[in-house]
Formats: C-alpha cells, structure tokens, sequence
C-alpha cells in the first residue's frame, strides 16, 4: 500500500521499507525509485478468505491487520487527519468505519455529503495514510447513534416496519445503497482502493424480526452494488439465537464480544455457523458507552492489555490485530470498539431502553484509547507496547496530544425566554390539532417543539396535569401563563400540579433525546404521543409549534437579531448570548456550565450537543478548535431548558469533566 510522505508523516512501512529493514537495500532503493512494484496490480489485488488455514488472504498470502473503530460523522472533518495518523502510529493498520444513513439522507431524497458529512473525503484520507478499512454501512448500525443510524423519516409512515422485507422499508434501503455504494465500490480493495471487507446489516441476530428475506435482498443489493469479489460478513452476539437469526450463506459470520467473556464459548458458537476460516470478533469492548445520570465508564489500561497479550501469546488474533497463524490453536480475531469515540453533536446521540429510557451522553469518550478530543492515553501506549511485542510498529513518534486552552470565564446574558421567539423559531406558525400529534406527524426529525393550549376552565385549587404512560417523549418542560412549572420526563415523572384561570396558556416544550439505537423500539415516536389531562379529563385545541432553532442560529440569530424584553427572573426555557475572544490561537477547549441545569450550546453556528449539568456524568462538553474563530468574536448561543444561575457564565477549561454523576434529580450545587 504505497503512502505519500508529507512533512510530519512517517509513512507506513510499505514494501521499500521493509526491504530495508531486511538488508537488502539495493532492492529497496529500486523499489523506492518506483522501478520495482510489489504491490499487486489491481487485477491481481485480492483479499479472501482461507477456509483451509483458518485465515484471511491478501493478494494470495496470508494477511495480518490491525484495527480499530473510528466514527467520522463524530469526529470533525479538520480532526480526521490528526485522529487517523494516530491510530496508524499506534499500529493500527485497518480502521472499522459506520456509514450513518440519517447523517447522509437527511430527507427522502435529499443528500449532504459535504464538509463534515463527505465520507468519500473520509475513505481517500484513510487509504493516502497507508490504512486499510473495514465498512460497515448498515443500513442499520446500532452506534448509539440516533435510531441505530435510520432515518426518522422512515416514521413518517407510522406502520412500517423496521429491518424487515417491509416492501416501504426495502424501497428506501435500496434508493440509499443505490446511491452510497456506488461511491463505495472503487475503493474496494479489489478495485485498487482500501477497503477489504463489507459488513451487512448490524447484530441483525438480537433483533426480533428474524428475517431472512430481508437479510437476502441486502445479500443481493450489496452484490449488485459492489460487485462478487469483496467480502460480505455480519456481526452478532455469540448467542445460539443471535447467530441463527442473524447470519445467511454468502455473508461470512463474525461475532463481538468484549473482554471477561468466554472466548472458547463464544468462537465455540461461532464454529457451529462457521466451521472454517478466520473466526472473527468483530467488536472487542475495552470502553463503554456513557448514559446521562450514570456514572462515566472506565476500563483499566493494565486489563484491557492483559487480555490483548494473553490473546496474542495464545497465537489468537486480536482485532486489534487480525494476526492470522498459521496455527489453528485459537486464530480468533479480534477489532477494538472504539479506538477512538469522539462526540455526538447536534442531536446525533441515541439512547438504550433497559426497563427505561436511557439516553446516551453527548460525549463518546468510551475510555478508548483515544480520548475523546484525539488524545492518546495510558491505554494506547499500552496496547502500543503489547502490539510492539508481536511486530514492528510504525517508525515515528506518537503525535502529542492536541493543544488544549482554557479560555476561562465568559459572561451571558439572557436574550429571550423560549415562547418569546416563537414567530423566528417557527415562522410558518403554529399546526392546530384537536389533539397531540406526534414530531414525526409533523415531520420534524430532531430537537424541539411547543404543544399550546389553554385552560379550559378555572383550577383555583392544585389539579393533576398529567400524561398516559410512555407519552411524553422525551422531555416536557411545563410553563402555565409563561412561568416554568416543572418537567415531565419519559420513564419518570410524568404529573404535575398546576393552579390557574380559564384561558390561562398552557405550553408544553418537547425535547427529543435521542431515538433508540439497539433492540425492538427503534421505532421511537417522539413529541406527546397521548393526550394531557387535567384531572384525568383530556385537553384539547391544541397548537403546536415545530422549532427550526438550528436553522435560525446558523443564519446568526439571536446574536443579529436586538435582544427582545424578557423577564430576566423568569426560569424555564430561554436563549441566553455572548462572545468571547480567543487569544489569536484557536485551540481545542472544554466548556462547563457551573449552576446550568440542562440546554444546548451552539458556537458559530455549530451545535455542540446537549450539556446535562443537573444529571451528569460529563460536565463539560468538548469544543474542537476548528469551530473556533481568530481574531473576531466567537458568539456563543445557549438554550437553557429549566433553570440557568443567576449569574449566567461559562467556564472554558483544558481538560474535560466526565464523572460527576448527580443523579435524575439533585439540583445543581455549584
Ligand atoms: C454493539 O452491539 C453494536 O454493534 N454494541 C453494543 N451493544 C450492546 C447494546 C446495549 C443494550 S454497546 C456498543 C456497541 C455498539 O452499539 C455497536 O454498534
């Protein structure tokens, strides 16, 4: 795989250098004058599986590579370079890539796959650093990714049904393969490009469905699309019922599982689908994912590279390393989820439901080895070490961690309450509904929309404004005559007492927190799916407003607009604003929100995702340098859904908060 040296790259050590490294430096100097190619020419290229020796083939000998997983869509695009080269200087030779379709399709029809969103920009920095990759488009792709990765218009025909032959649901599968896998197919290894293997579907086994049609026409799509010669192969738990459900002739079985299980047990299960060739975890968990209110996950350097040596030395086959033995004694192979996690901006998180709703931090961290800002950690040199011991590593120095600066204090200053902005947030105006209709009723994908109503009759004494079970999704923040009354929430509180006139508003803002990214409910309505009561007797006349405050923020409000008269006392919902200056560096940052209770942040324009400071865990969120501006203003737009301090500042540290967990309801104390 030939690389082109740049300055501060130290190129992958291709054919020239390792010819060196074995003395024979008259061949490597015709082969590193371009007068000798080993690289097999692209009707010669080939990677295969080996059903005889229990290994992978690459241009007929047999292959070792190392991966790692990276998510681009949570990694912006100016980062890429720095994160790759990093994961090529740790030994990585492979990367494993998601292909989000809801990041691509943002409506039926509708592409962005630009700026952050080019994954063909992606793929090409992969293969000029000398990596190979592993793909893994999906359509579906779990990732705690919003909806596991599908598109929320997918619900905008409320009966379909998710990864089935669904004939709605394949339609649009395949309108979106007919658009990504054409871009995908010439850089397949056997086209000449990098990516050596294709991954169909997601752990398809743990999904209710079982459906083997559908799992036959994405065989065939994906055939038709990309050709009869790249490697086609699922992932599944190693469960008995996982790897019936989700594994097909013609797509070669690969399992996860992650460090503490029962290795023997679980490629024991993968043998009875797979009898010969390469056995294959596909996803090595060292890290864990963070949900709001739980404590940050950790896993400890010194286990996760114990258990990558003890692989080694038994002759397995981490996936870290796909290291192929000849020796049959336990060539499993093993990828490490995450390598690196990066952050789920904008709304781009999903959630889990494990007896509730529980949604994903803004934060990917996933204690990878590369931290969430790009850093290396105690973890990757670990593994570095580990990895040392087995082959020659990259010749070069490990990239320092990026420079960090802590901008310090920043002042805001409310703007607006909410329901004050409502003709800029929504200014086709309101939908007038007997009752609720849900966010995807409305077609509105992501974030936020106001339910208003009014009383319909005097409450002098306390009276139960209460929702049915399961309908408030995600989020209802409550204001009765524009005063924040209190929350409802999704698998919690879900009543409220309120007092007040007939005619008096009623407003309900609705958050989406994320739509469910693995199991049965992913197909996670959003918004007031039944109806307010008060005193169990239902409301109705309903106004509802969807809120397009991303698009009013990226063309410059609020900071454009003058500063409307707003209650500065009043809680609840409001825009808060500020700038500040960086020091004509615009390094990468963390941002804390001391006294905040819960909101967004967007700076210039971008969305950085949710802050959480009430629940936790991550106090901070990550802000990439590149969003920054030199020598102008940064304005900074804040959107504070309960409570902020009364005094409304930011502070900008060089370090990032991820473990101060104060549980669904402590209030924030500092
Ligand atoms: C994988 O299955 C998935 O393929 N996985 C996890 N599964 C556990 C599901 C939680 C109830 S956690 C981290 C990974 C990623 O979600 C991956 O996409």
């Amino acid at each position: 795989m030939m690389v082109v040296a740049t300055s501060s790259f130290v190129p992958y050590p291709g054919p020239a250098e390792r010819l060196a490294r074995k003395g024979l430096q008259a061949l490597a100097l015709l082969l590193a004058a371009g007068l000798l190619h080993t690289q097999a020419s692209p009707s010669a290229r080939s990677f295969q599986l080996d059903y005889e020796h229990n290994c992978f083939r690459k241009d007929g000998a047999p292959f070792r590579y190392i991966s790692g997983s990276i998510h681009y869509a949570r990694v912006p695009r100016p980062a890429w370079r720095d994160r790759l080269l990093k994961m090529y200087l740790s030994g990585l030779s492979t990367v494993q890539v998601y292909v989000p379709w809801n990041y691509h399709e943002t409506l039926p029809g509708v592409y962005d796959f630009t700026g952050n969103r080019d994954v063909e920009a992606f793929l090409d920095l992969t293969a000029e650093l000398g990596l190979l990759v592993i793909l893994r488009p999906g359509p579906y792709i779990c990732a705690e990714w919003e909806m596991g990765g599908l598109p929320a218009w997918l619900l905008w025909k409320p009966d379909m049904t998710l990864r089935t032959s669904d004939p709605a649901y394949l339609a649009a599968v395949d309108s979106w393969l007919h658009v990504l896998l054409p871009k995908i197919r010439p850089r397949l290894y056997q086209q000449g490009g990098n990516i050596i293997s294709v991954q169909v579907e997601n752990e398809y086994g743990s999904y209710y469905a079982c459906d083997y049609g559908y799992l036959r026409h994405l065989l065939g799509s994906f055939r038709a699309l990309l050709g009869s010669e790249v490697l086609l192969f699922t992932t599944d738990s190693a469960g008995a019922q996982e790897l019936r459900c989700g594994t097909l002739q013609g797509l070669y079985a690969t399992v996860d599982f992650g460090p503490g299980s029962n290795v023997t047990e679980a490629f024991g299960a993968l043998r009875r689908v797979e009898p010969k060739g390469p056995l294959v975890n596909s996803e090595y968990y060292t890290g864990w994912l963070d949900y709001w209110g739980e404590a940050h996950a950790s896993t400890s350097a010194a286990w996760v590279a114990r258990g990558l040596e003890d692989m080694l030395q038994l002759g397995a086959s981490i996936n870290m390393q796909v290291v192929s033995w000849q020796r049959a004694l336990l060539s499993g192979v093993y990828h490490r989820y995450m390598f690196h996690g990066g952050t789920n901006f904008a709304y781009w998180s999903g959630a889990d439901y494990k007896d509730q709703y529980k949604p994903v931090t803004t934060s990917y961290d996933y204690d990878a080895p590369l931290s969430e800002a790009g850093d290396p950690t105690e973890k990757l040199f670990a593994i570095r070490t580990v990895i040392s011991k087995f082959q020659p590593l990259p010749v070069g120095p490990m990239p320092p961690a990026t420079p960090k600066y802590a901008y310090g204090w920043v002042a805001l200053r409310k703007y607006a309450d909410l329901l004050d902005v409502l003709d800029v947030l929504c200014p086709s105006g309101p939908i007038q509904s007997q009752f609720p209709l849900t966010f995807e009723a409305l077609k509105q994908a992501y974030g936020f929309m106001v339910y208003h109503t009014q009383l319909p009759w005097d409450v002098p004494d306390p009276a139960t404004l209460g929702a049915p079970p399961h309908s408030i999704c995600d989020r209802g923040y409550v204001m009765l005559q524009k005063e924040y009354q209190g929350t409802l929430e999704r698998d919690g509180q879900t009543t409220l007492h309120v007092t007040g006139r007939g005619g008096d508003t009623l407003d309900i803002l609705l958050e989406n927190m994320g739509r469910i990214s693995f199991g049965a409910n992913t197909s996670d309505f959003k918004g007031l799916l039944g109806n307010l009561s008060l005193n169990s007797r239902p409301l109705s006349n309903w106004q509802i407003y969807p809120l397009a405050i991303d698009t009013a923020v990226q063309q410059g409000w609020p900071q454009a607009a003058l500063p409307k008269s707003s209650s500065a006392g009043r809680v609840g919902p409001a825009f808060y604003t500020g700038t500040f200056e960086t020091p004509g560096i615009a390094w990468d940052t963390f941002v804390k929100f001391p006294g905040w209770s819960k909101g967004l942040l967007w700076i210039n324009g971008f969305n950085l995702g949710r802050y959480w400071s009430r629940r936790g865990p991550q106090q901070t969120l990550f802000v990439p340098g590149s969003v920054l501006h030199v020598g102008r203003p940064n304005n900074i737009t804040v959107l504070e859904l309960e409570e902020a301090p009364p005094s409304p500042l930011l502070l900008f540290l060089d370090q990032p908060l991820y473990n101060r967990t104060l549980g669904r309801s402590t209030m924030a104390t500092e």
